[in-house]
Parts: structure tokens; C-alpha cells; sequence
């Protein structure tokens, strides 16, 4: 239910599996959170006007258009969602935050460190006008992910010492599973590591409250050659006949140094046979651990080692309580959430920000410290050797 009638008409570019997503989040925020404006989706754009059109209808969209800049143009489009690969980015944020539209855009925030910088320099030059700009690192806003970071700021496993992560997918074992845009350089920018990789990069410095400051990594390419997709459908499609080159990396690993002296161990890849989506992160401090797996992602597991040692353990706790961050909005406790809900969590938070004049969390700043991490990540595995991140 809205309380102000401030309009924010928001265009959404794409409207493929993340486009999905979001179009469910801008549905679906409205009729569970208080937000503070009067949220309208009232333009899909794609590239195709006949798909963008039936997108628009299937997806809950008022109008359609086959062109992004018609978003840019129109003066009733209040915010510019970007749902699109990689490479588009850089120029359709840029564009939107200099017409003095809010931007929130799909993770990770470019394909190349000097596009993230542009891109930051066009948030930072917006924000002096009251634009804000958000980088779309979702699972942030899965409630035992935000659980875990309130119980490390509140200091309930003391001073850090580890972080492990993972992102473990596996549509791409098949050695004949199609070249999607994901396995386009051009297009993605890097393979696992930008795409699943710079999820865990996010969530771990979000939990820890901290930044990496340095890597060492290797980037791995098992299957260099592999059908044309004939079609897109999410992270699957049917091959053609012809062949092409992948050109990312199929999987990342990396160690990772912390600001405050922690210390961490990364995986990213889409070649963990069995794991469909599954993200782990473990946090261990001088006085107790919190660890999430989204395949178990109503729960939190926390470790009190403060506790007497006879009763000490991990305890799962469920987090679907209505004092839990996000779930009090939705159902009674024990009623479960899923991938979804941190798309809508991701749209209340932005429109609060935008309400409120705040800087909204991840900024295009974060996203353009986390492809420098990813940058690193490269660097360091073409060179063997440790490379530190640019502040
Ligand atoms: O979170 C994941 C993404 O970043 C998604 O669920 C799929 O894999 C789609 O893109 C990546």
C-alpha cells in the first residue's frame, strides 16, 4: 500500500530472465511494503518492438517501446531499471543518470573497470541533483544474508578472521550446451567470475562490513569450443550447427586479503556437477561463525562461542520471524521465502533511498570496487602473482 502519491514511473531495458525478476518485484513491492511513492511500471524496452510488446503484456508493463533511448527520452520515465548483458551498461546508465533519471542496474556493474569508473563518476555527478543509482546485488536482501551481517555489525562473532565463499552452478558441464551471451567476452565481460563470482565478492564484504584488498587467483576455461545458441532462454537454449569460441572463464578461484586483516578463499563456477545455484558464504570471527547456504536460505546457521562449551553448537536459526530483516511485510512466521523475494527487497529498499534523498546500498561505488576485484582476480591469474585493489 502507497502512503504519498509522489509518482516514480520506472522503464525497465530487457525482459528476459532478469528483466522476469525485477518485473515481479516492481508487481509485487507495492501491494506488501508501506513505500513512500507511487510506484508505476510503465515502459518495457527490448530491442525486438513485437517481443518487447508481448513482454510488456505477459510481465505487467504499460507500454512498450523497441528502443532504450525512448526511456531516456520520455520526461514521465522517473527511473531507468537495466536488466541488460553487461556491455550495455555503461552507456544506458550513463545516459540515464545524465537525463536526471534513477538508475538501478543488473550485477556486475560493467564489463571493464574503466567503464565502472565512468559509470561512478555519472552516479556521483547525478547525486548532486538528488539521482540515485543502484547496483543490483540481490542477494544482499535475502533475509539470513541480511540477518548475518546485523548479527557481525552487532559485534556477535567478534573480530573476523575467515571468509569462505562459493557460487556453484553447473548448466554449462555439458560440453555441448550452447554458447550463450554469458560465454561472450564482448557481451558478459568474464565468465563465472563476473557473473556468479562477483555475487560472493558483494556478499562477503557486505556480511564482514569490510573490503578485499588483495588476490591471488586462477581463472579456468575446460571447454573452449561449443555450439552457437540457437536461442536464449535464461541460462539455457537449443544449439545450431555452427561453432564458436568461448571466451570467458568457466570457473574462478581466488584467495583473498581483507582491510582488517581477514583473510578469505573464493570460488566461483558453473562447473560444480549437481549444484544448480547454490551460495555459501561462512564467516568465522574471535567469538563465533554465521554461515548461509541459499539452497537453505530461510536459515541462518550461528555459532555463540561464548556459549559454555558443553551446550556450545551451530544453531539453524529459521528466518522467518517478523523482527527478521524484510519478513515482516510478508507472512507469519514459518511461512518460508524464496529467489524472488530479494528482487522485491532490492526494489523497497531503492525506492526508500530515492524517498528519503539517501545513497542507496550497493552504490555504483561498490559495484565499481567489486569489478576491480574481479579485474584483480584476471590480472593476478595471467600473471601468477598477487595483485592488490585500487582504492
Ligand atoms: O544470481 C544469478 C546470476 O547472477 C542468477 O540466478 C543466474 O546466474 C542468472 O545470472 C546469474
Amino acid at each position: 500500500m502507497t502512503t504519498n502519491n509522489t509518482r516514480l514511473s520506472v522503464a525497465m531495458i530487457g525482459h528476459a530472465f532478469m528483466g522476469a525478476a525485477h518485473s515481479q518485484a516492481w508487481r509485487t513491492a507495492p501491494h506488501f511494503f508501506d513505500l513512500p511513492m507511487d510506484v508505476r511500471m510503465a515502459l518495457v524496452c527490448g530491442q525486438d518492438g513485437k517481443r518487447a510488446a508481448a513482454a510488456a503484456e505477459r510481465l505487467g508493463w504499460a507500454d512498450s517501446a523497441p528502443d532504450w533511448r525512448i526511456a531516456i527520452e520520455r520526461d514521465d520515465i522517473d527511473l531507468v531499471d537495466i536488466c541488460t548483458p553487461g556491455h550495455t551498461h555503461a552507456e544506458v546508465a550513463i545516459a540515464a543518470l545524465d537525463a536526471g533519471k534513477h538508475v538501478l542496474c543488473e550485477k556486475p556493474l560493467a564489463n571493464t573497470v574503466d567503464e565502472a569508473e565512468r559509470m561512478a563518476a555519472a552516479a556521483e555527478r547525478a547525486a548532486a541533483h538528488g539521482i540515485r543509482a543502484m547496483v543490483g546485488f540481490t542477494y544482499r536482501r535475502v533475509p539470513a544474508v541480511a540477518l548475518a551481517r546485523r548479527l557481525v555489525e552487532e559485534g556477535r562473532i567478534g573480530e573476523i578472521r575467515h571468509v569462505r565463499a562459493q557460487y556453484l552452478q553447473d548448466w554449462i558441464t555439458d560440453p555441448e550446451a550452447p554458447l550463450s551471451w554469458r560465454l561472450e567476452k564482448d557481451k558478459a565481460g568474464s565468465g563465472a567470475l563476473g557473473d556468479i563470482g562477483a555475487h560472493i565478492i558483494d556478499l562477503a564484504q557486505h556480511i564482514v562490513g569490510d573490503q578485499i584488498l588483495a588476490v591471488v587467483g586462477h581463472t579456468e576455461t575446460f571447454v573452449k569450443e561449443r555450439p552457437l545458441a540457437a536461442e536464449h532462454a535464461g541460462l539455457s537454449g537449443t544449439a545450431s550447427a555452427e561453432r564458436g569460441q568461448v571466451t570467458v572463464d568457466d570457473a574462478a578461484v581466488f584467495l583473498a586479503r581483507f582491510g582488517k586483516g581477514a583473510v578469505g578463499v573464493f570460488e566461483a563456477t558453473r562447473f560444480a556437477t549437481g549444484r544448480k545455484n547454490t551460495i555459501r558464504v561462512e564467516v568465522s570471527g574471535s567469538a563465533g561463525s554465521v554461515a548461509f547456504d541459499f539452497d537453505d536460505m530461510n536459515v541462518l546457521e550461528f555459532y555463540d562461542a561464548t556459549e559454555p562449551a558443553e551446550t556450545a553448537g551451530f544453531r539453524r536459526i529459521p528466518v522467518t520471524e517478523p523482527g527478521h530483516p524484510y519478513v515482516g511485510a510478508w507472512w507469519p512466521a514459518g511461512h518460508w521465502l524464496g529467489y524472488e523475494h530479494g528482487f522485491t527487497h532490492q526494489v523497497v529498499d531503492l525506492v526508500h533511498a530515492i524517498a528519503d534523498g539517501a545513497d542507496p546500498a550497493p552504490s555504483f561505488l561498490d559495484g565499481l570496487q567489486v569489478q576491480r576485484v574481479l579485474s584483480a582476480v584476471e590480472t593476478s591469474s595471467d600473471t601468477r602473482s598477487w595483485q592488490e585493489i585500487p582504492r
